[in-house]
């Protein structure tokens, strides 16, 4: 199909709702009033009070990780895992994520280096790794892209030969598990986001994943302006401490996260048995998680789907179901990073591909079976293109 071809718009089906890629899991508002009562009568606000303690404790025990830092946010997270690594000189990470991912190496002053992705994962390709290594290399950033595990074993044996260090930009996966635990528990920290679009949200909140109280201590200096006490301040640190409320907050959701991941696998199973026969419709498959976390539901639109993936996502809108791009257009196409060498397209095939077919179709635990059919039957019957071909 030319894909200067415009659509032939047929009338949306009857709804009146609009879909979104996600909308946040939120506990029953009643639930949470006891808690802001607390933090009403007790008047402490922030740094580092009760919830946050009470959090921190609750997050290291559901997610198997054994110490943990709370942040305002996951990009904080990994601008100050950087700093806790001192990392300098190059970094290794994939472009095919959010924008956040580089912005916190160009935070740092380190330069981002960019390695082509595995096709069938959309993560960092290990086997490309080595290639991109120089002399300046002193750390490898991955992602576990839409929570789905990388190759830790294969990258942490590059990692070990090499003398970098390992920080994974775990945004996406909150809870997953290999057979050997928590994906978190991989590389020298990992970082969480729990944003509003999360899986588990605090409102803004991020957190990064620590393999010893004593990096766990560095970090919780450097998100508190770098003081140890009153009258001592042992680095530049930044303000990245997450306030009581959203630390409250986020112990209500703990307690209600079971039960949104189990809706979340659930959704998925049915999108992918009513996709199962749609031609030209791939759906991302699993990289070996023993427990998944369905934080997104990315199709591949291939060269035997009518339509291309730019088509399919106008045809969504015009049935007012928001299904979203991730990850287009790729982090190394953006203009801060498309002087670097590596981010000539040349150097990431695969990472452009993918930026160009896949279309995240929307999940969240409040989407009723009748609202995935809905977005099925815009892929299995889509308007006809018309125009020049
Ligand atoms: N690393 C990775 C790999 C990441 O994906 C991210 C964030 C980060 C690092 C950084 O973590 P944080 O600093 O954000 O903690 C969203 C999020 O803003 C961003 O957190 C996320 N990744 C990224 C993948 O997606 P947008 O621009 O797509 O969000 P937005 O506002 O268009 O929201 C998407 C849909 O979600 C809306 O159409 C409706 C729904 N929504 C959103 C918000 C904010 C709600 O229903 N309520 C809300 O409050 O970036």
């Amino acid at each position: 199909m030319n894909p200067n071809s415009t659509l032939r718009t047929v009338p949306a089906p009857p709804h009146d709702e609009r879909l979104y890629v996600t909308q946040p899991h939120l506990a029953p508002l009643a639930e949470f009033i006891p808690y802001l009562e607390k933090i009403w009568s007790s008047k402490v606000l922030t740094n580092g009070g009760p919830f946050h303690q009470q959090l921190e404790a609750a997050l290291c025990e559901y997610l198997g990780v054994r110490h943990l830092s709370l942040f305002t946010n996951g990009t904080l997270a990994l601008v100050t895992a950087l700093q806790a690594l001192r990392i300098t000189g190059e970094v290794i990470t994939t472009p095919y994520s959010f924008v956040a991912t580089a912005h916190s190496l160009l935070w740092n002053g380190v330069k981002p280096v960019f390695v082509d992705i595995d096709p069938h994962t959309l993560n960092i390709d290990p086997g490309k790794i080595e290639a991109a290594i120089t002399p300046q290399t002193t750390a490898i950033m991955p992602v576990h892209c839409y929570g789905h595990p990388c190759d830790v074993d294969a990258i942490q044996s590059i990692a070990d030969n090499y003398n970098l260090k390992v920080i994974y930009d775990a945004a996406h996966a909150f809870g997953v598990e290999r057979d050997d635990g928590s994906i978190l528990n991989h590389g020298d920290l990992a970082i969480l986001s729990f944003h509003a679009t999360k899986v588990f949200n605090t409102f803004e909140g991020g957190a990064i994943v620590c393999p010893d109280a004593k990096t766990k201590q560095r970090v919780d200096h450097l998100k508190n302006f770098g003081y140890v006490d009153e009258v001592t301040v042992v680095a530049p640190g930044i303000n990245g401490k997450m306030s009581e409320i959203n630390a409250a907050f986020g112990l209500l959701q703990l307690r209600h996260i079971d039960e949104a991941l189990t809706r979340r696998k659930a959704i998925a199973a049915q999108y992918r048995a009513l996709l199962r026969d749609v031609k030209g419709i791939r759906c991302l498959g699993d990289a070996g998680e023993k427990v998944a976390n369905y934080a997104y539901f990315p199709v591949i639109v291939e060269d035997g789907y009518p339509l291309t993936r730019e088509q399919l996502y106008q045809a969504f809108r015009d049935c007012d179901i928001i299904a979203r791009r991730y990850f287009y257009p790729l982090i190394s196409d953006f203009p801060m990073y498309r002087g670097l060498p590596s981010a000539h397209r040349d150097n990431l095939p695969v990472a452009a591909n993918a930026a160009a077919r896949v279309l995240c179709l929307p999940i969240y635990p409040s989407l009723s079976d009748a609202d995935v059919e809905r977005v099925v039957s815009v892929v299995a019957n889509p308007p006809r293109a018309i125009g020049n071909d």
